[in-house]
């Protein structure tokens, strides 16, 4: 299938989401992708997930990670169309702008399918498993159709990004109780955004606290992520085994102290050539 028109354009990013991202550690940005530009999308998008996918098991058979969601890692290397939307300049111009920096690369992207009847996303921080050297870190989480309050949008803990990481939790069981906890105490409160229509999309920082309810619609919620960081980031230690996945993953090549700047890792914005 070949790749629809990209989307290179500029998003008129409000000033309040900007403050938002910032104070709160997450906004919405709604419409950042048009109806017609996710209807062209959509259809490759789902086929490359379909390819990539390698959890056939039933929901009953799985654990709690791996009922929470379909994931399927990095489509952008091996299908046009998810190279087209993933490395979108319009998506990376409103990362660098959340971020306040001039430039950011690609870490990678995730198809992320909740199916009907799928359950929670447990609580917790992603920067947990990133060997990067960076606190600004940003998710870009974009649903392909509609999503109502019944499949499972994102909730957000509003100022946890601000305490770096809650302890090293792994995605599961014992995140979901543990941060629960931690949520409880510090009373930060909890924000989802209700319905959301395809093309809107939120964004959080690598250390918000995040999670998700189950599925309890007969719809798939599809959705894609990409995820960002400043250009110039250096990569962080691999100080557990998840750190190692990942940099071997994302960072091939790459060793600790060293730039951030794997093959797979390109410049999706950069003020400076925009000026130029
Ligand atoms: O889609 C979900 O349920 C969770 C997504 C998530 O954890 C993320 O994008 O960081």
């Amino acid at each position: 299938m070949s790749a629809p028109t990209p989307l290179d354009d500029a998003y008129d990013l409000p000033d309040a989401c900007v403050q938002e991202y910032r104070e709160r550690g997450h906004t919405l940005v709604r419409g950042l992708a048009t109806p017609d530009e996710v209807a062209r999308f959509r259809p490759g998008i789902v086929e490359a997930a379909e390819a990539a996918r390698h959890d056939h098991r039933p929901l009953a058979e799985r654990d709690t990670y791996g009922r929470a969601f379909l994931q399927m890692l990095n489509l952008w290397p091996r299908h046009d169309v998810a190279r087209a939307f993933v490395t979108s300049r319009r998506f990376a111009r409103v990362a660098a702008g959340l971020l306040g920096v001039p430039a950011v690369r690609l870490y990678h992207d995730q198809a992320l399918f909740k199916e009907p009847g799928g359950g929670l996303t447990p609580w917790h921080q992603d920067q947990f498993y990133w060997p990067l050297e960076t606190d600004h870190t940003i998710t870009l989480w974009m649903p392909l159709v509609d999503v109502t309050p019944d499949m499972g949008p994102m909730a957000f803990a509003s100022g946890s990004h601000r305490r770096g990481s809650l302890g090293d939790y792994a995605i599961g069981d014992e995140s979901e109780e543990a941060l629960q906890r931690v949520v409880d105490e510090r009373r930060w409160p909890v924000t989802d955004y209700g319905a959301l229509a395809a093309g809107d999309a939120t964004f959080h920082s690598g250390w918000t606290l995040h999670r998700a309810p189950g599925n309890a619609s007969a719809s798939m919620r599809e959705v894609m992520t990409v995820i960002y960081y400043p250009d110039g980031t250096r990569v962080g230690p691999l100080d557990h085994p998840n750190r190692r996945f990942d940099r071997d993953a994302w960072l091939r090549g790459c060793e600790p102290g060293d730039l951030a700047a794997g093959r797979r890792n390109p410049v999706l914005y950069d003020r400076a050539q925009e000026a130029s």
